[in-house]
C-alpha cells in the first residue's frame, strides 16, 4: 500500500467516527426522526474491506450501515440529510438511516431486516457471474445475522455456483442485548464456511491493514472465478445497540474499556507514526478537515427542506 492509500484509510475511519458522533448529537437534540445504529469502534472493518474493491464493485450493508456507505465513498452531505429525513438526502428523505442506497457508488442498500442483505449480495454476485462482468460484491452483516436462514441459504448457493461474493461477518459480540455465547456454540463463526465448501477465516476486525489484506485476497479469488470466502472480523460497538440504548444492563464497563483500548483509529495512528509513514501534523490536518466537512454536512442537513406531503408516493417500488 502506498502512503496516500494508507492516509486515505485513516481519513475514512475518521470520517466515519466524526459522522457518527454528530449523528448521535443530532439524535439527542431531537432532530432525527427515528433511530440510528452507530458504527463507532468498528470502523476498520468497513474501511479495510472497501479499500480492497474496484470502482464498479458492489457492497450490501445492514441496519448499522453508515460506516459501510462512507467507506465505499458515499457523500456525507446527502447521507446526513437522509438521516434527518430531508429532501436532499440520498433517498429524498424517505429512507432514513437504515435504507440509504447509492447505486452510483455500487451501494445496493442498507437494510433494516437482519440477514436480508445476504441474499441480495448473493443475487448481485449471480448477476456478475451470468454477465461475466468480474464485479465482486461485499456482503456485510453481524454475528446475529449468522443465525438467520438467509445466511445458510446464501452461502450454500454461492459456494455451489462459485459466485464472486465476499461475506464479511462483523462479530461485535452482541445481537441487541444478547451475547453471542448465548446463541452460538462455536468460538469462531468462520468455521461454518467449511460446511458450505468455501474458505473461512477469523481476523482482528480492529486492525485495518489486516482487514484490507484478508479481503483483498478474497476479492482476487472471487474475481478469478474461484468462488466466495467467509471472513469473520472480531470487533466491538462502543455505543448501545442504537442511539437510544445506554447498554448499561447487559455488558460491563470493564468489557467496554478493554475494547476501547483497542481503538482501530488510535491503533492505526500509532502504526503510521511509529513506522514514519506520516507525521503528527499531517494527521492533525486530516482530522481538522474532517471535522470541518462533517460540520458542513450537519449544516446542509439542518438547512435542507423536508419533502412535500404530495411527494409521499413518488419513487416507491412497492
Ligand atoms: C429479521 C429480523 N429480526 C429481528 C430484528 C430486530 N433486530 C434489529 S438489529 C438486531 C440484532 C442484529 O445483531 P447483529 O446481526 O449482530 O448486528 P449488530 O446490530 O450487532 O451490528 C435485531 C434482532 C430485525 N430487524 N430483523
Ligand atoms: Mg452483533
Amino acid at each position: 500500500m502506498t502512503k496516500s492509500e494508507m492516509l486515505r484509510m485513516y481519513e475514512q475511519m475518521l470520517r466515519i467516527r466524526e459522522f457518527e458522533n454528530q449523528v448521535f448529537e443530532l439524535y439527542k437534540q431531537g432532530l432525527m426522526p427515528g433511530l440510528a445504529h452507530l458504527y463507532i469502534g468498528e470502523e476498520a472493518v468497513a474501511v479495510g474491506a472497501c479499500a480492497a474493491l474496484n470502482e464498479n464493485d458492489y457492497i450490501v450493508s445492514t441496519h448499522r450501515g453508515h460506516g459501510h456507505l462512507i467507506a465505499r465513498g458515499a457523500e456525507t452531505k446527502p447521507m446526513m440529510a437522509e438521516i434527518l429525513g430531508k429532501k436532499t438526502g440520498y433517498c429524498k428523505g424517505k429512507g432514513g438511516s437504515m435504507h440509504i442506497v447509492a447505486y452510483d457508488k455500487g451501494i445496493l442498500g442498507a437494510n433494516g431486516i437482519v440477514g436480508a442483505g445476504i441474499p441480495i449480495a448473493t443475487g448481485a454476485g449471480y448477476k456478475s457471474k451470468l454477465k461475466g462482468t468480474k464485479q465482486v460484491t461485499l456482503s456485510f452483516f453481524g454475528d446475529a445475522a449468522c443465525n438467520q436462514g438467509t445466511f445458510h441459504e446464501s452461502l450454500n448457493m454461492a459456494a455451489v455456483w462459485k459466485l464472486p461474493v465476499v461475506y464479511i461477518i462483523e462479530n461485535n459480540l452482541y445481537g441487541i442485548s444478547v451475547n453471542i455465547n448465548r446463541v452460538t456454540a462455536v468460538e469462531d463463526l468462520s468455521v461454518r464456511a467449511k460446511g458450505y465448501g468455501m474458505p473461512g477465516v477469523t481476523i482482528d476486525g480492529n486492525n485495518v491493514l489486516q482487514v484490507y489484506e484478508t479481503v483483498r485476497k478474497a476479492v482476487t479469488r472471487a474475481r478469478k472465478d474461484e468462488g466466495p470466502t467467509l471472513i469473520e472480523c472480531k470487533t466491538y460497538r462502543w455505543k448501545g445497540h442504537h442511539v437510544g440504548d445506554p447498554a448499561t444492563e447487559y455488558r460491563s464497563r470493564d468489557e467496554e474499556n478493554e475494547w476501547k483500548a483497542k481503538c482501530p483509529i488510535k491503533t492505526f495512528e500509532s502504526y503510521l507514526l511509529k513506522n514514519s509513514i506520516a507525521e503528527e501534523d499531517e494527521l492533525e490536518e486530516i482530522k481538522n478537515s474532517i471535522i470541518n466537512e462533517i460540520q458542513k454536512a450537519v449544516q446542509f442537513a439542518k438547512e435542507s427542506p423536508y419533502p412535500e406531503p404530495e411527494e409521499a408516493f413518488e419513487d416507491l417500488f412497492a
